[in-house]
């Protein structure tokens, strides 16, 4: 309220804006437009895996439409804070010296996340779905504009320091090849294709922390559907998925010149 109430924008990067029907949810890549109509001078920055995501989708959406995704993500330590990479670091130091299991230092996760998976991010819903999933589900209707893009999520924290990784599969209502999708990918704002498996050419998060762009690799058919893709998406979830895209957001409201 004491922000916006002399006409500042405030462009809010936690979750408590984002569902509000009067606060646009923005991806610049995606929805700028949507910047414009902010009655209550706030606009969201949405969850860090939908942002690079919805990246990704777009210019697959623009091919045709996206029925159904189906996402797993691999969610770096750094999405729960410094402390939770410094966790990373020393866990890892103590694991390898042999430190007892009931010793090792565990505070940001509910887990040990040295040489571990956690499939469980932000608190669990009566459902048995995490929050995190349910974010990836409600913000990428709201920022694809379709309500009927249906979305089944899979979030799990992986011993990587920045960057997430996602497993992405799509399904269309019509058929779009690899070589297409490959194509409007290249050609989309935002996106650097990577792919090219006949050199072990693939996105990969241990080496793409401190990047701008949205990475996309591993693009195949999926054959178990209709007209269905497979791919890998990766993204400095600091950069693009959050800090990158507000200032992203804040660029849109400048004077054009
Ligand atoms: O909704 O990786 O902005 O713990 C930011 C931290 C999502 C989870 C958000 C993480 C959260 C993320």
């Amino acid at each position: 309220k004491t922000i916006t109430k002399y006409g500042a924008v405030m462009i809010d990067n936690s979750s408590a804006f984002r569902m509000d029907a009067d606060v646009p949810l923005v991806v610049p890549e995606v929805n700028a437009e949507d910047a414009l109509e902010r009655p209550r001078g706030v606009i969201a920055n949405p969850n860090c895996s939908t942002i690079q995501m919805v990246v990704a989708l777009k210019p697959l959406y623009d091919l045709a439409r996206i029925t159904r995704v189906v996402v797993s993500t691999y969610q770096a330590a750094s999405g729960a804070g410094a402390p939770a990479m410094a966790e990373l670091y020393d866990q890892t130091r103590e694991f390898l010296d042999g430190k007892p299991e009931d010793e090792l230092t565990i505070k940001a996760f509910k887990h040990r996340i040295a040489f571990n998976t956690i499939p469980h991010i932000d608190v669990f819903l009566d459902d048995d779905s995490t929050k995190e999933e349910w974010k990836m589900v409600a913000e990428t209707k709201k920022i694809m504009g379709d309500a009927g893009v249906k979305v089944a999520a899979t979030c799990v924290r992986v011993p990587v320091l920045r960057c997430h990784g996602e497993s992405v599969n799509v399904e269309f209502a019509a058929d779009v090849t690899p070589e297409a999708a490959r194509e409007a990918l290249a050609a989309a704002p935002g996106v650097t294709v990577m792919d090219d498996p006949a050199n072990n050419v693939y996105p990969m998060p241990g080496l793409l922390a401190g990047t701008n762009d949205t990475y996309v690799g591993r693009i195949r058919r999926d054959d178990t559907v209709d007209h269905g893709l497979s791919m890998w998406v990766v993204a400095d979830q600091i950069r693009k998925g959050a800090a990158l895209n507000a200032v992203q957001i804040a660029q849109l409201l400048l004077p054009k010149d």
